[in-house]
């Protein structure tokens, strides 16, 4: 039975990779770190068939005696202060978990067991102001934010492991992807769940920033075999991953308000507040070489992840 540790699994994507592997036949063991309250409300399905044990990106150590107890053949290391906003409040705390815990875990498995393989979780925020239109593997980089920043930083010293020391260290470039598991906090899911308040009659309107900002969305549950895919391919390497699509933050909420009946217009009130100090203003990808290396290719369509979240909201709320 192949063991795989995953960083993060308490997260959006964690969770799905979590039910991936054990699908394939993994022991997944998820590392989390300790809070005063536990919230496993993404796991409570599986939190049976896997185990969990305590560790963080700050530390070192925890991350030593993980991969010694648990002897893993694959880490997907998940784990970040993921949210853009948050990375200009605290940019340090970004960069000492989004950034240098990446070479505290790829250290870990240098000196416990180099032939561990590793997944780097990279982001599309990487190419910000983009040099490029579609993003592709090749296009340089150019962050916007200290998230970015600290992305980029966790991709050059994956590839530099790679390189350095001969170990199996992937870097995954993923485009956005949203799901009914993601964070409230991001755009997507603060307006599925915004929709169906307001639907529901608890809320009037929904405030949000710039309109007009461009995403390649799609789905984390196709996202997520993605990464295993590239744990098994025969050279580790970066790859692009996205639907080479792009809608903009209005259009999600056109279709979001339109699966209610209800139009955007009469709720949504553009806020100061929620523009950021760097924009990125445009991302689309080109997934060329995942399709053509991976065999993989998005399979939701923007509109069924529309649907797919508010809908979700809705039952949620009815519950
Ligand atoms: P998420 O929902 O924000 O989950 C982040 C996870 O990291 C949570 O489990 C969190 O634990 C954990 N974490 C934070 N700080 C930690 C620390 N110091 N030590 C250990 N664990 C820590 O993020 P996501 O959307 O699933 O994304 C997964 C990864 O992919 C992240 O690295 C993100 O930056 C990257 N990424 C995401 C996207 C996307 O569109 N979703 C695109 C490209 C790249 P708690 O539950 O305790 O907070
Ligand atoms: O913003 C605009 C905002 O916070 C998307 C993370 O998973 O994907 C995510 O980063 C866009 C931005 O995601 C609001 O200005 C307008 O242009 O949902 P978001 P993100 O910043 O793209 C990448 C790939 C990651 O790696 C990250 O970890 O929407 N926007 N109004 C707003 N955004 C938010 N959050 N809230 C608003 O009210």
């Amino acid at each position: 039975m192949p063991v795989a540790i995953i960083t993060g699994i308490t997260g959006q994507d964690g969770s799905y990779l979590a039910e991936n592997l054990l699908s394939k036949g993994y022991q997944v063991v998820g590392m989390v770190r300790r809070s005063s309250t536990v919230t496993m409300e993404r796991l409570e399905k599986i939190q049976d068939d896997i185990i969990i044990t305590q560790g963080d990106l700050h530390d070192q150590s925890s991350m030593v005696s993980l991969l010694e107890e648990f002897k893993p053949d694959e880490v997907y290391n998940l784990a970040a202060q993921s949210f853009v906003p948050t990375s200009w409040s605290q940019p340090l705390l970004t960069a000492e978990v989004t950034a240098l815990g990446v070479t505290r875990l790829l250290e870990a498995i240098r000196q416990v067991n180099s032939k561990i393989k590793y997944y780097q979780a990279s982001s599309s925020e990487m190419f910000g102001k983009v040099v490029d239109v579609p993003q592709q593997e090749s296009t340089p980089f150019y962050p916007r934010s200290p998230y970015g920043v600290a992305k980029v930083y966790g991709h050059w010293i994956t590839v530099n492991y790679r390189e350095s020391f001969d170990i199996f260290a992937t870097s995954g470039i993923l485009f956005n992807h949203e799901s009914p598991r993601r964070g409230l906090e991001f755009v997507t899911r603060k307006i599925s769940n915004t929709v169906a308040k307001i639907k529901k009659g608890t809320v009037k309107e929904l405030r949000l920033g710039n309109l007009e900002a461009q995403r390649d969305w799609g789905f984390a549950g196709d996202y997520v075999e993605a990464m295993w895919k590239m744990m098994q391919h025969s050279v580790p390497d970066n790859f692009v991953i996205g639907t080479g699509e792009t809608h903009s933050v209005r259009e999600f909420c056109e279709l979001a308000f339109g699966y209610v009946g209800l139009n955007y217009m009469d709720y949504v009130v553009q806020d100061p507040r929620f523009y950021r100090p760097a924009e990125v203003d445009l991302l689309i990808s080109d997934p060329t070489k995942a399709k053509v290396e991976l065999g993989w290719e998005a399979s939701t369509s923007f509109k069924n992840l529309v649907e797919m979240m508010v809908e979700s909201d809705l039952q949620h709320l009815s519950k």
